[in-house]
């Protein structure tokens, strides 16, 4: 039996969470609470050296990094192979994007969250403004890109098809709601597209975004106990 050691706050935890339920991948869920330091045990470092969340163990095959993750249960899974297709080319276009997207939509939207919303919340510090400004700026980068450059012209990231770089893509894109700021603003076509995937992912990507929700609706990206 596979088993997922995740965090619903960390964004590559959700998408593996997401891809599990939604191909019916049966798993047991083994929680581990960051913000409790759950990770940093010498337990959590026998099944990851990296002290990070994802990690899946499949019948004794412990795997770190999502992506790798992802690729592999597509391999695994012949129900869920469709998510990365096998063409040549195909395929090369989803890791395009997954290539692309480590220092760009991942590093930009959980710096900015970060340094907006989750250090302040965790150590009661004063937001660094300059940090937020710096990462902000490189994240409006980003969606413009998305825009004029990934979207352009094809309805997912790879093309016709949804695919996991949708999935991870859209998992990084809702960490800056928590910090009040929405990626869809302004832009239409960012706009269609989270609508496609996440009514790809449906229900589990609402299930799987609960305590994000929750945060974005509660604080509006106003750090609780924080010094603003
Ligand atoms: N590249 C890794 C990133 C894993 C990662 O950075 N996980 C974060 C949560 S999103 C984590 O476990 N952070 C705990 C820490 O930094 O102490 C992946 O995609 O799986």
């Amino acid at each position: 039996m596979l088993k997922l050691y995740f965090d619903l706050m960390s964004q590559p935890s959700r998408a593996v969470f997401i891809f599990l339920k939604r191909n019916k991948i049966p798993f047991t869920e083994a929680p581990v609470a960051l913000r409790k330091g759950e990770h940093r045990t010498d337990a959590y470092a026998a099944i990851n050296p990296f002290q990070l969340v994802p990690v899946i163990d499949d019948s004794g095959f412990k795997l770190t990094e999502s992506v790798a993750i992802l690729r592999y249960l597509c391999r695994e899974y012949s129900n869920a192979a469709k998510w990365y297709p096998t063409d040549s080319k195909a395929q090369a276009r989803v890791d395009e994007y997954l290539e692309w997207q480590h220092i760009n939509t991942r590093l930009s939207c959980a710096m900015f969250f970060q340094h907006k919303f989750l250090l302040p919340k965790m150590f009661g510090t004063e937001v660094n403004e300059k940090k937020v400004a710096d990462f902000k700026k490189r994240m409006e980068t980003v969606l413009e890109q998305f825009e004029t450059i990934w979207l352009k012209d094809k309805p997912f990231l790879a093309g016709s098809q949804v695919t996991i770089a949708d999935l991870l893509a859209a998992c990084e894109l809702e960490q800056p709601s928590m910090a009040g700021y929405d990626v869809c603003e302004g832009r239409p076509l960012l706009t269609a597209w989270f609508k496609r995937v996440k009514d790809s992912f449906q229900p589990h990507y609402d299930e799987a975004h609960h305590v994000v929700y929750h945060i974005r609706d509660r604080f509006g990206g106003k750090a609780p106990g924080a010094k603003l």
